[in-house]
Protein backbone atom coordinates (compact mmCIF):
# COMPACT_ATOMS: atom_id res chain seq x y z
CA UNK A 1 0.00 0.00 0.00
CA UNK A 2 2.50 2.59 -1.28
CA UNK A 3 1.14 5.70 -2.38
CA UNK A 4 2.29 9.17 -2.62
CA UNK A 5 0.86 13.09 -2.74
CA UNK A 6 2.06 15.43 -5.25
CA UNK A 7 5.83 15.24 -5.28
CA UNK A 8 5.64 14.66 -1.30
CA UNK A 9 5.73 11.24 -0.78
CA UNK A 10 3.99 9.32 2.02
CA UNK A 11 5.64 6.07 3.07
CA UNK A 12 3.08 3.46 4.42
CA UNK A 13 3.84 0.18 5.72
CA UNK A 14 2.19 -2.40 8.36
CA UNK A 15 3.99 -2.62 11.50
CA UNK A 16 3.49 -5.91 13.66
CA UNK A 17 0.58 -7.22 12.16
CA UNK A 18 0.50 -9.37 8.99
CA UNK A 19 -1.49 -8.44 6.21
CA UNK A 20 -4.24 -8.25 9.03
CA UNK A 21 -4.60 -11.45 9.85
CA UNK A 22 -3.16 -11.48 13.46
CA UNK A 23 -5.06 -8.08 14.00
CA UNK A 24 -8.55 -9.67 13.01
CA UNK A 25 -7.92 -12.46 14.97
CA UNK A 26 -6.80 -10.39 17.74
CA UNK A 27 -9.58 -8.04 17.60
CA UNK A 28 -11.65 -11.50 18.04
CA UNK A 29 -10.06 -13.29 20.70
CA UNK A 30 -10.15 -9.53 23.05
CA UNK A 31 -13.37 -9.10 22.68
CA UNK A 32 -14.49 -12.85 23.30
CA UNK A 33 -12.20 -12.76 26.21
CA UNK A 34 -13.14 -9.21 28.05
CA UNK A 35 -16.97 -9.93 27.50
CA UNK A 36 -15.98 -13.24 29.36
CA UNK A 37 -15.02 -11.54 32.34
CA UNK A 38 -17.59 -10.84 35.43
CA UNK A 39 -17.09 -7.03 35.01
CA UNK A 40 -17.24 -7.12 31.27
CA UNK A 41 -14.67 -4.72 29.18
CA UNK A 42 -13.18 -3.69 25.98
CA UNK A 43 -9.89 -2.00 25.13
CA UNK A 44 -10.55 1.32 24.37
CA UNK A 45 -8.02 0.93 21.38
CA UNK A 46 -11.15 -0.35 19.63
CA UNK A 47 -12.72 2.58 19.36
CA UNK A 48 -10.99 3.42 16.38
CA UNK A 49 -12.48 1.95 13.23
CA UNK A 50 -13.18 4.41 10.59
CA UNK A 51 -16.20 5.83 11.87
CA UNK A 52 -14.76 6.08 15.47
CA UNK A 53 -11.77 8.10 14.38
CA UNK A 54 -14.47 10.30 13.10
CA UNK A 55 -16.41 10.53 16.12
CA UNK A 56 -13.23 11.24 17.68
CA UNK A 57 -12.48 14.22 15.45
CA UNK A 58 -15.68 15.66 16.34
CA UNK A 59 -15.35 15.25 20.13
CA UNK A 60 -11.89 17.13 19.50
CA UNK A 61 -14.46 20.09 18.51
CA UNK A 62 -16.94 19.55 21.19
CA UNK A 63 -16.98 22.85 23.81
CA UNK A 64 -16.70 20.58 26.62
CA UNK A 65 -13.73 18.56 25.63
CA UNK A 66 -11.62 20.99 26.92
CA UNK A 67 -8.25 18.49 26.29
CA UNK A 68 -7.98 19.04 22.42
CA UNK A 69 -8.07 22.68 22.69
CA UNK A 70 -6.07 23.27 25.53
CA UNK A 71 -3.25 21.26 24.72
CA UNK A 72 -3.32 22.92 20.90
CA UNK A 73 -2.68 26.22 22.19
CA UNK A 74 0.04 25.51 23.91
CA UNK A 75 2.01 23.68 21.30
CA UNK A 76 3.15 27.10 19.30
CA UNK A 77 5.00 28.38 22.62
CA UNK A 78 6.04 25.15 24.07
CA UNK A 79 7.86 24.34 20.00
CA UNK A 80 9.36 27.72 20.28
CA UNK A 81 10.97 26.99 23.64
CA UNK A 82 12.13 23.42 22.51
CA UNK A 83 13.98 25.42 19.55
CA UNK A 84 15.89 27.29 22.31
CA UNK A 85 16.42 24.60 24.43
CA UNK A 86 17.78 22.27 21.50
CA UNK A 87 19.98 24.47 20.01
CA UNK A 88 21.61 25.16 23.93
CA UNK A 89 21.97 21.27 23.56
CA UNK A 90 23.70 21.41 20.39
CA UNK A 91 20.99 19.31 19.21
CA UNK A 92 20.48 20.11 15.54
CA UNK A 93 18.59 17.44 14.14
CA UNK A 94 15.51 15.61 15.34
CA UNK A 95 14.09 12.28 13.65
CA UNK A 96 9.96 12.90 15.15
CA UNK A 97 8.66 10.12 16.45
CA UNK A 98 4.37 10.16 17.11
CA UNK A 99 2.71 7.10 19.13
CA UNK A 100 -1.31 7.08 18.01
CA UNK A 101 -0.61 10.15 15.57
CA UNK A 102 -5.01 9.73 14.46
CA UNK A 103 -5.46 12.92 12.70
CA UNK A 104 -2.09 14.79 12.95
CA UNK A 105 -3.64 17.96 14.06
CA UNK A 106 -0.98 18.11 16.93
CA UNK A 107 2.24 17.99 15.12
CA UNK A 108 1.56 20.92 13.01
CA UNK A 109 2.20 23.49 15.68
CA UNK A 110 5.47 21.12 16.50
CA UNK A 111 6.35 21.12 12.76
CA UNK A 112 5.73 24.69 12.21
CA UNK A 113 8.01 25.89 14.92
CA UNK A 114 10.51 23.26 15.37
CA UNK A 115 12.67 23.70 11.92
CA UNK A 116 15.27 21.08 12.74
CA UNK A 117 12.86 17.76 12.53
CA UNK A 118 14.72 15.99 9.71
CA UNK A 119 12.03 13.17 9.52
CA UNK A 120 8.11 12.51 11.06
CA UNK A 121 7.15 8.73 11.82
CA UNK A 122 3.76 8.88 12.60
CA UNK A 123 2.39 5.16 14.20
CA UNK A 124 -1.81 4.56 14.54
CA UNK A 125 -3.69 1.73 15.01
CA UNK A 126 -6.26 3.54 12.36
CA UNK A 127 -4.10 2.52 9.18
CA UNK A 128 -6.26 4.14 6.40
CA UNK A 129 -7.44 7.45 8.72
CA UNK A 130 -3.60 7.83 9.43
CA UNK A 131 -2.52 7.79 5.68
CA UNK A 132 -5.06 10.12 4.56
CA UNK A 133 -4.10 12.16 7.66
CA UNK A 134 -0.19 11.53 6.46
CA UNK A 135 -1.07 12.92 2.76
CA UNK A 136 -3.01 16.03 4.07
CA UNK A 137 0.16 16.72 6.15
CA UNK A 138 2.71 16.00 3.37
CA UNK A 139 0.99 18.59 1.03
CA UNK A 140 1.72 21.47 4.18
CA UNK A 141 5.13 20.01 4.52
CA UNK A 142 6.90 18.95 1.11
CA UNK A 143 10.37 18.92 2.11
CA UNK A 144 10.11 16.89 5.18
CA UNK A 145 9.82 12.62 4.99
CA UNK A 146 7.07 11.15 6.41
CA UNK A 147 6.39 7.65 7.50
CA UNK A 148 3.12 6.34 8.40
CA UNK A 149 3.24 2.87 10.14
CA UNK A 150 -0.22 1.37 10.69
CA UNK A 151 0.35 -0.47 14.28
CA UNK A 152 -0.55 -0.97 18.29
CA UNK A 153 1.81 1.41 19.73
CA UNK A 154 1.13 -0.65 23.26
CA UNK A 155 3.85 -3.05 21.85
CA UNK A 156 7.42 -2.40 21.21
CA UNK A 157 8.36 -0.59 17.53
CA UNK A 158 11.43 -0.98 15.56
CA UNK A 159 12.46 2.15 14.39
CA UNK A 160 14.90 2.74 10.85
CA UNK A 161 18.24 3.60 12.24
CA UNK A 162 18.58 7.55 12.06
CA UNK A 163 21.80 10.29 12.85
CA UNK A 164 19.26 12.73 14.31
CA UNK A 165 18.40 12.63 17.56
CA UNK A 166 15.08 10.85 17.95
CA UNK A 167 12.04 12.36 19.87
CA UNK A 168 8.82 11.13 20.70
CA UNK A 169 5.51 12.89 21.02
CA UNK A 170 2.58 11.13 22.69
CA UNK A 171 0.06 14.42 22.96
CA UNK A 172 -3.66 14.24 24.16
CA UNK A 173 -3.04 12.33 27.23
CA UNK A 174 -3.70 9.26 25.48
CA UNK A 175 -1.15 7.40 27.99
CA UNK A 176 -3.94 8.20 30.68
CA UNK A 177 -6.11 5.40 28.46
CA UNK A 178 -3.42 2.71 30.28
CA UNK A 179 -3.42 2.28 34.10
CA UNK A 180 0.03 3.49 36.55
CA UNK A 181 1.58 0.34 35.63
CA UNK A 182 0.69 0.14 32.22
CA UNK A 183 2.00 3.40 31.77
CA UNK A 184 4.82 2.65 33.24
CA UNK A 185 5.76 0.23 30.87
CA UNK A 186 4.34 2.53 28.04
CA UNK A 187 7.48 4.53 29.67
CA UNK A 188 9.94 1.86 29.80
CA UNK A 189 8.83 1.14 26.87
CA UNK A 190 9.57 4.59 24.97
CA UNK A 191 12.88 4.51 26.66
CA UNK A 192 13.83 1.08 24.47
CA UNK A 193 12.31 2.21 21.39
CA UNK A 194 13.39 5.72 21.33
CA UNK A 195 17.34 5.05 22.47
CA UNK A 196 19.76 6.79 24.58
CA UNK A 197 19.92 10.30 24.59
CA UNK A 198 16.83 10.51 23.26
CA UNK A 199 13.60 12.89 24.40
CA UNK A 200 9.71 12.19 24.84
CA UNK A 201 6.91 15.38 24.24
CA UNK A 202 4.27 14.25 26.66
CA UNK A 203 0.73 15.75 26.82
CA UNK A 204 -0.94 14.87 29.73
CA UNK A 205 -4.72 15.69 31.63
CA UNK A 206 -4.80 17.01 35.14
CA UNK A 207 -6.76 16.30 38.20
CA UNK A 208 -9.64 19.43 38.53
CA UNK A 209 -12.85 20.23 39.09
CA UNK A 210 -15.36 17.07 38.59
CA UNK A 211 -18.10 18.35 36.84
CA UNK A 212 -15.68 19.31 34.30
CA UNK A 213 -14.10 16.22 33.80
CA UNK A 214 -17.55 14.58 33.53
CA UNK A 215 -18.58 17.04 31.23
CA UNK A 216 -15.71 16.58 28.93
CA UNK A 217 -16.87 12.71 28.75
CA UNK A 218 -20.55 13.02 28.67
CA UNK A 219 -20.90 16.04 26.30
CA UNK A 220 -24.42 17.86 25.71
CA UNK A 221 -24.32 16.98 21.52
CA UNK A 222 -24.09 13.15 22.91
CA UNK A 223 -20.90 13.05 20.57
CA UNK A 224 -19.00 11.02 23.21
CA UNK A 225 -22.69 8.55 23.42
CA UNK A 226 -22.06 7.88 19.84
CA UNK A 227 -18.15 7.17 20.22
CA UNK A 228 -18.55 4.95 23.01
CA UNK A 229 -21.69 3.00 21.53
CA UNK A 230 -19.65 2.89 18.15
CA UNK A 231 -17.51 0.14 19.37
CA UNK A 232 -20.91 -2.09 19.35
CA UNK A 233 -21.31 -1.28 16.02
CA UNK A 234 -18.03 -2.15 15.41
CA UNK A 235 -18.20 -5.65 16.68
CA UNK A 236 -21.75 -6.19 15.06
CA UNK A 237 -20.17 -5.83 11.84
CA UNK A 238 -17.02 -7.93 12.20
CA UNK A 239 -17.54 -9.75 14.94
CA UNK A 240 -21.10 -11.06 13.92
CA UNK A 241 -22.72 -9.79 16.89
CA UNK A 242 -26.38 -8.70 17.19
CA UNK A 243 -25.90 -5.88 19.79
CA UNK A 244 -29.10 -3.65 19.93
CA UNK A 245 -27.62 -0.27 20.61
CA UNK A 246 -31.00 1.26 22.17
CA UNK A 247 -30.35 -1.30 25.26
CA UNK A 248 -27.57 0.34 26.04
CA UNK A 249 -26.62 4.01 27.36
CA UNK A 250 -23.35 5.35 27.60
CA UNK A 251 -21.90 6.12 31.43
CA UNK A 252 -19.47 8.56 32.52
CA UNK A 253 -18.19 8.88 35.67
CA UNK A 254 -15.14 10.47 37.73
CA UNK A 255 -13.48 7.47 39.69
CA UNK A 256 -12.07 9.66 42.69
CA UNK A 257 -10.12 7.14 44.65
CA UNK A 258 -8.32 5.73 41.45
CA UNK A 259 -7.96 9.42 39.38
CA UNK A 260 -9.72 8.20 36.23
CA UNK A 261 -12.57 9.05 34.36
CA UNK A 262 -14.66 5.63 33.60
CA UNK A 263 -16.87 5.55 30.62
CA UNK A 264 -19.14 2.08 30.38
CA UNK A 265 -21.72 0.91 28.34
CA UNK A 266 -25.04 0.16 30.52
CA UNK A 267 -27.26 -2.96 29.67
CA UNK A 268 -31.26 -0.97 30.37
CA UNK A 269 -33.07 -4.62 30.41
CA UNK A 270 -31.95 -8.26 31.07
CA UNK A 271 -30.76 -9.14 27.86
CA UNK A 272 -28.69 -11.68 26.27
CA UNK A 273 -26.34 -10.83 23.00
CA UNK A 274 -24.46 -13.52 20.98
CA UNK A 275 -20.64 -12.12 19.60
CA UNK A 276 -19.06 -14.81 16.94
CA UNK A 277 -21.25 -17.22 18.06
CA UNK A 278 -20.91 -17.37 21.30
CA UNK A 279 -23.67 -15.98 23.87
CA UNK A 280 -23.41 -13.28 26.80
CA UNK A 281 -25.73 -12.82 29.69
CA UNK A 282 -26.71 -9.02 30.37
CA UNK A 283 -27.93 -8.00 33.69
CA UNK A 284 -30.11 -4.79 33.64
CA UNK A 285 -27.69 -2.28 35.09
CA UNK A 286 -24.76 -4.68 34.79
CA UNK A 287 -22.12 -2.44 32.17
CA UNK A 288 -19.14 -3.03 29.80
CA UNK A 289 -16.16 -0.97 30.80
CA UNK A 290 -14.83 0.70 27.68
CA UNK A 291 -12.22 3.19 29.00
CA UNK A 292 -9.99 4.45 31.80
CA UNK A 293 -8.68 7.98 31.17
CA UNK A 294 -6.26 8.72 34.01
CA UNK A 295 -5.80 11.92 35.24
CA UNK A 296 -2.34 13.05 37.39
CA UNK A 297 -1.25 16.25 39.26
CA UNK A 298 2.38 16.86 37.32
CA UNK A 299 4.45 15.09 40.61
CA UNK A 300 2.19 12.05 40.69
CA UNK A 301 2.87 11.51 36.99
CA UNK A 302 6.76 12.68 37.51
CA UNK A 303 7.44 9.82 40.04
CA UNK A 304 6.27 7.28 36.73
CA UNK A 305 9.01 9.46 34.50
CA UNK A 306 11.14 8.70 37.10
CA UNK A 307 11.07 5.15 37.85
CA UNK A 308 10.74 4.63 34.02
CA UNK A 309 14.44 5.93 33.66
CA UNK A 310 12.85 8.99 31.87
CA UNK A 311 14.07 12.67 33.41
CA UNK A 312 11.60 15.80 33.40
CA UNK A 313 13.25 18.80 31.75
CA UNK A 314 10.56 21.18 31.26
CA UNK A 315 6.98 21.19 32.32
CA UNK A 316 4.18 23.31 30.50
CA UNK A 317 0.92 24.00 32.12
CA UNK A 318 -2.31 25.58 30.68
CA UNK A 319 -4.02 28.40 32.71
CA UNK A 320 -5.45 27.30 35.96
CA UNK A 321 -3.65 23.69 35.22
CA UNK A 322 -5.87 22.79 33.59
CA UNK A 323 -3.65 20.52 31.42
CA UNK A 324 -0.05 19.75 31.28
CA UNK A 325 2.96 19.69 28.77
CA UNK A 326 6.43 18.46 29.56
CA UNK A 327 9.29 17.12 27.74
CA UNK A 328 11.19 14.01 29.29
CA UNK A 329 15.16 12.94 28.57
CA UNK A 330 16.71 9.71 28.86
CA UNK A 331 18.76 9.54 30.93
CA UNK A 332 22.75 8.62 29.94
CA UNK A 333 23.39 6.80 32.49
CA UNK A 334 21.15 3.98 32.49
C1 LIG B 1 -7.74 9.87 23.10
C2 LIG B 1 -7.58 8.69 25.15
C3 LIG B 1 -6.94 10.98 25.04
O1 LIG B 1 -9.22 9.93 27.20
O2 LIG B 1 -9.68 11.97 26.66
C4 LIG B 1 -12.29 11.24 24.57
C5 LIG B 1 -10.37 9.55 24.43
N1 LIG B 1 -12.71 9.25 25.21
N2 LIG B 1 -13.56 11.19 24.97
C6 LIG B 1 -9.41 10.80 26.36
C7 LIG B 1 -11.74 10.01 24.72
C8 LIG B 1 -13.81 9.97 25.34
C9 LIG B 1 -9.30 10.47 24.87
N3 LIG B 1 -7.92 9.99 24.55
Amino acid sequence: MHTSAGSSAVCAWQNNNKKGCKMDNEFKEDVLAGLRLTQKALSPKYFYDAQGSKYFDQICQLEEYYPYRTELSLLPEVARELQDYFHQQSVDSIQLVEFGAGSLHKVKPVLQELKMVKEFIAIDISGAHLQAASEELAEAFPDLPIKAAQGDFTKPIELAPSDATPMGFFPGSTIGNFDPGEALDFLRNARTTLGKDSYLLLGVDTKKDQQMLEDAYDDSSNVTARFNKNILTRINRELNGNFDLSQFEHVAIYNEELGRIEMHLRSLVDQQVTVAGETFQFKQGETIHTENSYKYHPDEFDELVTAAGWKRECLWLAPDAIFSVMLLHSKEDN
